[in-house]
């Protein structure tokens, strides 16, 4: 078995229109905050339709497209960067698996969502990917550079 060593990484985690609408942002920063990862950048955003169709131009294909479209595009965004161990891999495990049904009860998907088209939240699936999505939704600016003496404590 091939085991990846940890290593610290950066991952766009996005609270999508219902998470928004449902009071669930402050729920779902809490719970990165607790878990020790870094704040590094957050707006809430009204991103266009082809902002979007960038964002998931890997699903074009998919019969679900147009309507994963139109739900993002249902109102506000709340996105954000987060720093830290594995926070790629351990951003997508707090979030649950994509079907909420699915989703382990204490994930975030498993704790407030029942279905995959209303699921609340997007975490990049890799490093690359993690990379792409930081710089497709923020300015080099947005990323803020600051250290937090509470990291000792965590590492
Ligand atoms: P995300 O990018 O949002 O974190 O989701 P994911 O990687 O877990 O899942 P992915 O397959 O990339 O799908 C992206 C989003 O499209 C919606 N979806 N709907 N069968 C369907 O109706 C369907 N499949 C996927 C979900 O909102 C999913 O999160």
């Amino acid at each position: 078995e091939c085991r990846k060593m940890s290593t610290t990484e950066r991952t766009f985690i996005a609270v999508k229109p219902d998470g928004v609408q449902r009071g669930l942002v402050g729920e779902i920063i809490a719970r990165f905050e607790k878990r020790g990862y870094k704040l590094i950048a957050l707006k809430l955003v009204s991103p266009t339709k082809d902002h979007l169709e960038t964002h998931y131009e890997d699903l074009k294909g998919k019969p679900f497209f147009p309507s994963l479209i139109s739900y993002m595009l249902s109102g506000p965004i709340a996105a954000m960067v987060w720093e830290g161990l594995d926070a790629v891999k351990t951003g997508r495990a707090m979030l649950g698996a994509t079907n909420p049904l699915a989703s382990a009860i204490g994930t975030i998907r498993g704790d407030y969502a029942i279905q995959t088209g209303r699921n609340i939240c997007h975490g990049s699936d890799s490093v690359e990917s993690a990379n792409k999505e930081i710089s497709h939704w923020f300015t080099e600016n947005e990323l803020n550079k600051y250290n937090n003496p509470l990291q000792s404590l965590i590492y």
